[in-house]
């Protein structure tokens, strides 16, 4: 049995004013080749369809086409959970045509799928809160899978009958899975949990390089990590959506992997390598899987410079990228600059000015009123710019303003 594990795919999300409505549609089909190439009998996707709870109608559309050529007229199954940025009523709504195709959508936790059998035989032979078990046409063997969607602590009290606390959101779902694991899991089926989660190994560091909105909440001391502990041992493999970057989180109970998004969404992941994940199965267990490379959509490239020629000079050498700069100066950036610098580039997203003297915060001693206009305005523009020098442009409009103008 091959299984396709994808997640994070953000449709509708813009990077600044960028679309990457086209992007997303390269890649999408991307992935759609690669469901076809290597005859994968279902499809995973681990949450964050729309980047947003209102998704245009182009990004209904791009999302709806996608999954219905994934789902090959009914013969392949397609899971696609509600991550943080999905609404979950939203994600559920095409549910009734979805199914005849063989697409589960899935927007609550503890979601119990009514059965259904498509005419290209695939079938939900057993259904439960949380949990399918899936006859594929071409597979004799059972495609088990936990299902959780993305959880904040509202929607478990509302679906799981949650408390508070972090430690209860990681016993509850551990105690969820398990009697679903003891219930249902054995070895002559392949057994998957979905979830849409933030996952880490019990005292591993917590990764750095994160987009801020995928970053957990620390102020509720980490309460959205589930740690890799909390998993069944009867799950062959986890399929992991939230992070972006391809990583294996953990080995055991069973290989819990983030896929990653299949664009670079921030600039926070400017050099990653997309992916999607090959799963190849048995009863009983998870053979080996394999990262594949995803190769469309543009590059986020983050440059710094302190000469405005060289910034353009670089931003010449990459015209396809899109493009964050910092600019290193002693002074406030000239409009001038930045307009050469945007003529310079179409996908330059943002200019990022940094200023190299950093003066120390003397105590404040009082203004000296004797000093000259111009003085006192430098003073002050120092005082509120973190001891930047005012340009020579800004202090040629300061003397036109108080009209001392040579
Ligand atoms: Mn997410």
């Amino acid at each position: 049995m091959k299984i396709l594990h994808t997640a994070d795919w953000h449709i509708g999300k813009k990077l600044d004013n960028f679309s990457r409505l086209e992007e997303q549609r390269l890649v999408l089909n991307e992935i759609c080749e690669i469901a076809d190439q290597e005859e994968v009998d279902a499809v995973v996707v681990a949450g964050d369809l729309f980047d947003n709870f209102n998704p245009s109608s182009e990004s209904t559309e791009l999302l709806y086409s996608t999954l219905y050529r994934l789902s090959a007229h009914g013969s392949r199954a397609v899971i696609a959970i509600a991550g943080n940025h999905d609404s979950p009523e939203r994600i559920e709504v095409p549910d009734a045509l979805a199914k005849v195709c063989g697409i589960i959508f899935v927007g609550f936790p503890n979601a119990e799928i009514k059965p259904f059998q498509t005419q290209a035989g695939l079938e939900i032979v057993k259904s439960d809160k949380g949990f399918i078990e899936i006859k594929l046409p071409k597979s004799e063997i059972p495609l088990r899978i936990l299902h959780t969607p993305y959880a904040n602590e509202q929607r478990l009290k509302t679906f799981l009958g949650l408390e508070d606390s972090e430690e209860n959101l990681r016993t509850h779902l551990q105690k969820h899975w398990q009697e679903l694991a003891e219930k249902y899991l054995d070895d002559n089926g392949f057994n998957l949990l979905v979830t849409h989660l933030y996952v880490m190994k019990k005292g591993d560091p917590a990764p750095e390089e994160e987009p801020d909105e995928e970053r957990p909440i620390l102020h509720i001391g980490g309460a959205q990590a589930i740690y890799t502990e909390n998993f069944p041992e009867q799950i062959h493999y986890i399929a992991l959506g939230h992070l972006h970057r391809y990583h294996r989180v953990d080995k055991m109970p069973a290989p819990s992997v983030y896929s990653s998004s299949p664009l670079a969404y921030s600039f926070s992941e400017a050099n990653q390598t997309k992916y999607v994940i090959l799963l190849d199965a048995e009863a009983g267990k998870l053979n080996n899987y394999r990262a594949i490379e995803l190769t469309k959509g543009k590059k986020l490239r983050r440059g710094k410079f302190d000469s405005i020629d060289e910034a353009i000079i670089w931003l010449q050498e990459h015209p396809e990228d899109l493009v964050e700069l910092t600019i290193v100066s002693d002074n406030y950036l000239e409009a001038a600059d930045k307009k050469r610098l945007t003529e310079a580039h179409a996908g330059l997203v943002q200019i990022i000015p940094q200023i190299k003297k950093i003066v120390e915060e003397g105590g404040s001693s009082g203004i000296d009123l004797t000093l000259s206009m111009e003085s006192l305005f430098q003073e002050y523009f120092k005082s509120k710019n973190k001891g930047q020098e005012p340009s020579e442009g800004l202090l040629n409009v300061f003397r036109e303003v108080l009209g001392t103008e040579e």
